[in-house]
């Protein structure tokens, strides 16, 4: 019975051990050890996520500060040319209430403006001084013409000291005219307007005229335009009127029929291209007096006006 009893024994005991066994196995065969290979795959992983990672922040972080100093440097730039604005407003007020342009000579000195035209004082000296018209681009007007409202066949003082209306018609006279002209460069330009609405210009880049003592010698050359030259012919000749007889011809040419107005003439006029702008106003289709272009056209225009630039 005793060795029954230990052979039991020994057999449960030996279960057992292969029982320890068996779970040993088992155990191990579900233990996770990763392989080198598996580490380096591992290691790789992490370190590519970390890098990209890395690539996105710094991306978003780059056109973020990007984006908000290019919204910064928009906004010194706005406010910059706003100073810029605010500093020529400035220099032009100044200008304008005539700290910088103190008795300005003509307009060029006119202050900057938006405006295409205005009228000011020009100074010829602490005593002489005249209103003007004044036209965008610095040019001062000597004459206009557009309606026929103001004689133009006026005697020898009207016409050295300026008749008409700064707002309407006029001649701003000749006595200021050379005083104008009397320093320095001057241009002149020509613009004419038939009845049917051809503008043509000339300028001449040399314009002066004499004083009185010289009858108020016009001085013209340098011609260009697309009017045609009508005034070169005057070149050196005297200023005449009705009453005042300068020109070369036999009788007086400012009282002829064919004309009445006064002007710089020669032997009277050239037929085919004189430029006479001072003329009785006539409507269209006169063939003489009014406003005479004729290399624009053989009969009197509906208007005319002349303005001078210091160059
Ligand atoms: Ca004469």
């Amino acid at each position: 019975m005793a060795s029954i009893e230990m052979s039991a024994y020994e057999d449960i005991k030996r279960e057992d051990h292969t029982y320890d066994v068996i779970k040993k196995q088992i155990e191990t065969k579900h233990e996770f050890k990763p392989s080198l290979k598996q580490w380096l795959f591992l290691f790789i992983l992490i370190l590519t996520l970390l890098v990209l990672s890395g690539v996105v922040v710094w991306t978003v972080t780059y056109f973020t500060v990007r984006g908000t100093m290019e919204i910064q440097v928009q906004e010194i730039n706005t406010d910059m040319d706003a100073i810029e604005e605010k500093l020529e407003k400035m220099h032009n007020d100044i200008k304008c209430i005539g700290l910088l342009g103190l008795m300005p000579k003509d307009c060029s000195d006119w202050c900057i403006s938006k405006k295409t035209s205005e009228f000011i004082t020009v100074y010829f000296d602490s005593y002489r001084n005249v209103a003007v018209l004044c036209e965008k681009g610095g040019w001062t007007v000597i004459q206009k013409r557009f309606n026929g409202a103001v004689e133009f066949h006026r005697n020898w003082k009207d016409y050295e000291n300026g008749f008409g209306d700064l707002h309407g018609e006029f001649w701003l006279g000749n006595k200021n005219i050379a005083q104008l002209t009397s320093e320095g460069n001057h241009e002149l330009r020509i613009n004419v307007e038939d009845w049917d609405r051809n503008k043509r210009y000339a300028v001449y880049r040399s314009f002066s005229i004499g004083n009185a003592s010289t009858k108020y010698r016009l001085n013209i050359s340098n011609y260009s335009g697309n009017a045609g030259d009508g005034m070169s012919q005057f070149n050196g000749m005297k200023f005449s009127t009705y009453d005042q007889d300068n020109d070369k011809y036999g009788y007086n040419c400012a009282d002829h029929v064919y004309f009445k107005g006064g002007w710089w003439f020669n032997n009277c006029w050239n037929s085919n291209n004189a430029a006479i702008l001072n003329g009785h106003y006539t409507h269209r289709n006169n063939t003489s007096q009014g406003i005479i272009y004729k290399l624009l056209k053989k009969t009197s225009l509906k208007k005319s006006t002349m303005k001078i630039r210091r160059l």
